[in-house]
């Protein structure tokens, strides 16, 4: 299904005099602060976070899955829906692929599509946490941290393979999450598993492209429930320091036990260069995937202002990060659900921006901890969605993605043409 720019724009004049409104009165109000509006419009026009192919249909959880209807069944159409969200965003400019979930039958093609819908390829993920059927040895025990070292050397030939499907695509980065680790004590022994797993990383590392970067996701537990071998955000840092300065930290924002301080570790990463990017997602819980800002947005704009500061103050020449949402869809249509997290994230993004870090700075240094929390909170509770419907509205995006989704009946549309029974691969 596809959208013109004709009829975005046409929906968009009814709200057109309402914008220019709203964006005028918050312009002069920045303007009273020293905040050029524009600069924070373009900002967010130049923002654009990569969707995980693996999350455009309905998830599941061991207790059931309820389909979506009309769910992609095929690449093509995920990214054609993918091309969906961004016409109507325009902040969804890139695919993450899922490796075996999402290989690509013709990567020349399916380059050429998504480059008609303004789709980059962001991150290409291994995936040596489930059996495939033409699979010689199982990763039931694990994979790169398996005792045995055919099962080693499996995985790494796997991940190899992730590669060259990756430059094929114009990916320039290796997303690396695994599942290894144990559910009881005496299973595994902790030293060889990280052992086995730093010289592994080092040998897929070592085929890693001049140009591409490599992508250490950390987890605590889950699949396996006493100990994961990358488990917390210093071990995926030992590691790509093990491995070489194109190796960095991947930080899904639920792979955190509870009350985990993440915006500090965002800093910590930053401080040393070795943050690669984000898996957006919330939680409330475990790793949940639920919708970008949903439960702790407060956080989400707390880790914005230590990224908007270490990108001011990059003296460890941190590369500019990967953003991408990493999310299961239960109950929500999947669309509706990425469209309403890529708004959370342009608000936590725009509202950091609003911080007046020189103040904020000189506060720290008064010790004036109660004006410290006012100049993080006037950010936080400045209303910038004008700022985000002009960014959109510049690019021909819609001004309310959500309505504009459900006026044109994008999902029955989809199951008219696709019926209600097929199922998007992924989790
Ligand atoms: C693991 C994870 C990882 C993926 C998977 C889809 O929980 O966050 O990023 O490979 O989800
Ligand atoms: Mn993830």
């Amino acid at each position: 299904m596809i959208i013109s720019k004709d009829k975005i724009q046409d929906l968009n004049q009814k709200g057109l005099a309402e914008q220019a409104e709203s964006f005028g009165f918050l312009k002069l109000a920045l303007d009273k602060k020293g905040v050029d509006a524009e600069t924070i419009v373009q900002h967010l026009a130049d923002f654009q976070v990569a969707i995980p192919s693996w999350a455009l249909g309905a998830g599941g959880t061991r207790f059931g899955r309820f389909s979506a209807g009309g769910e992609p069944s095929t690449l093509e159409q995920k990214i054609e829906d993918i091309g969906l969200i961004h016409c109507l965003t325009q902040t969804a400019g890139a695919v993450s692929l899922h490796i075996p979930w999402d290989i690509p039958s013709d990567p020349e093609a399916i380059k050429q599509l998504a480059d008609s819908h303004g789709i980059a390829f962001d991150a290409v993920n291994s995936n040596t946490f489930q059996n495939q059927a033409d699979q010689t040895f199982s990763y039931k025990y694990g994979s790169l941290a398996d005792r045995q070292q055919a099962v080693r050397e499996q995985a790494i030939a796997h991940n190899q393979e992730v590669i060259r499907i990756g430059k094929a695509l114009g990916s320039q980065s290796l997303t690396v999450w695994l599942a290894d680790g144990a559910s009881f004590p005496g299973q595994n022994n902790f030293r060889k598993s990280l052992q086995h797993t730093q010289r592994a990383l080092q040998e897929i590392y070592s085929e890693l492209p001049a140009d591409w970067r490599m992508f250490i996701e950390y987890k605590p537990y889950e699949p396996y429930f006493y100990s994961t071998v990358i488990q917390d955000w210093g071990t995926s840092l030992l590691l790509a320091e093990g491995c070489g300065e194109k190796a960095f930290c991947l930080v899904d924002l639920g792979h955190h036990l509870p009350n985990t301080n993440i915006e500090q570790i965002v800093a910590t990463l930053m401080m040393k260069g070795k943050l690669g990017g984000f898996h957006f997602n919330d939680s409330k819980y475990g790793d949940d995937d639920l919708t970008v800002g949903s439960i702790k947005p407060y956080q989400l704009f707390l880790i914005f202002n230590e990224l908007v500061y270490g990108m001011n103050n990059n003296e460890a020449n941190n590369p500019p990060l990967a953003w991408m949402i990493d999310a299961s869809h239960n109950l929500k249509d999947p669309l509706e659900d990425l469209i309403q997290s890529l708004e959370a994230i342009q608000l936590a993004y725009a509202q950091a921006l609003l911080v007046n870090t020189p103040a904020l700075e000189e506060a720290q240094i008064q010790n004036d901890v109660v004006l410290g929390q006012e100049l993080l909170q006037d950010a936080y509770r400045t209303d910038v969605r004008p700022l985000i419907r002009e960014a959109r509205l510049r690019r021909q995006g819609a001004l309310d993605p959500i309505a504009a989704y459900r006026s044109f009946d994008v999902r029955n549309e989809l199951v008219r043409e696709r019926g209600l029974k097929t199922v998007a691969t992924g989790l």
